[in-house]
């Protein structure tokens, strides 16, 4: 009953999941995939009902890549002036908590895709890689920049240069990986951390979202003002008195959002 050509949509309570629906092609990542993440996350970010995503492919394929078959004939100019790959900056844009739940490949787009999002929950089956360079390219969806700052200069250099895979346990030694669960487990385990995070006052979380996706942009002073002004803001919010009340009166807190 969804309404996609290449995405499946479930909710479970507060949290949308979204499956990456393309199996004849690893779920490759075409300008349809684009367009239709785009208007469900567009969708997710003004519903009030939905308080955070999670984004996966199958059990063989998070996403094996941008595809490769639709790029193969496109040339300079035309992927130039149409401004190829900038929509994906809307991805990386999303306000609302997403989590990448990644089992099997997540190669060049991917792997991207996976590092848009504010953790990766991997199986022990995920491969990672950015193997662009071996089609006679590069990455081009943030594979230079978001990978260097999860790994480091030596792992981000590793992967774009060779194009070699790391498995779940690398990727989660080097960082890029919060956490790895059993396959059988993964939806189960990232469904809940992403309820768990819907539970929270929502001014909070998206706060911490925005302090943490800013960090890399900006100087360590920069970065801790930024966090400190956001905090004392939340001084504002009646959360933030009902919050520490149910603390000290040792019971569950009832948030409002405000
Ligand atoms: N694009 C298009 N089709 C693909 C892609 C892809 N990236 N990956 C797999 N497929 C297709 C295969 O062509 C095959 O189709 P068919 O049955 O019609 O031949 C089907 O999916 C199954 O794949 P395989 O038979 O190859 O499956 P294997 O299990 O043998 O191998 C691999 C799995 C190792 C993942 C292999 O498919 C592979 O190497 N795929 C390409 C990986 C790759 O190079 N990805 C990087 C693409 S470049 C890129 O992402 C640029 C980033 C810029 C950002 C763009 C964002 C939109």
């Amino acid at each position: 009953e969804t309404p996609f050509e290449t995405l499946i949509l479930e909710r479970h309570g507060q949290v949308m999941l979204i499956r990456l629906n393309r199996p004849e092609a690893l779920n490759a990542l075409n300008s349809t995939v684009l367009t239709e993440l785009i208007a469900v996350l567009s969708a997710c970010q003004t519903d009030p009902e939905v308080r955070a995503v999670v984004l996966t492919g199958s059990e063989k394929a998070f996403a094996a890549g941008a595809d490769v078959k639709e790029m193969q004939a496109l040339d300079f100019t035309t992927i130039y002036r149409q401004d190829f790959l900038a929509g994906w900056s809307e991805v990386a844009g999303f306000r609302k908590p997403i989590i990448a739940a990644v089992s099997g490949f997540a190669l060049g787009g991917g792997a991207e895709l996976a590092m848009m999002c504010d953790f990766i929950i991997a199986s022990p089956t995920a491969k990672f890689g950015q193997p662009e360079i071996t089609l006679g390219i590069i990455p081009g969806m943030g594979g230079t920049q978001r990978l260097i700052r999860a790994v480091g200069k030596a792992k981000a250099m590793d992967l774009c240069l060779t194009g070699r895979m790391m498995d779940a346990e690398e990727a989660e030694r080097a960082g890029l990986v919060a956490r790895i669960v059993q396959p059988e487990k993964l939806l189960e385990e990232a469904l809940a951390a992403a309820g768990k995070i819907a539970s929270f006052s929502q001014p909070a979380v998206l706060m911490a979202k925005e302090a943490i996706s800013s960090a890399a942009e900006q100087t360590l002073a920069e970065g801790l003002r930024f966090e400190r002004r956001l905090f004392q803001s939340l001084f504002a919010t009646e959360d933030q008195k009902e919050g520490m009340a149910a603390f000290i009166e040792k019971r569950k807190p009832a948030f409002k959002d405000r």
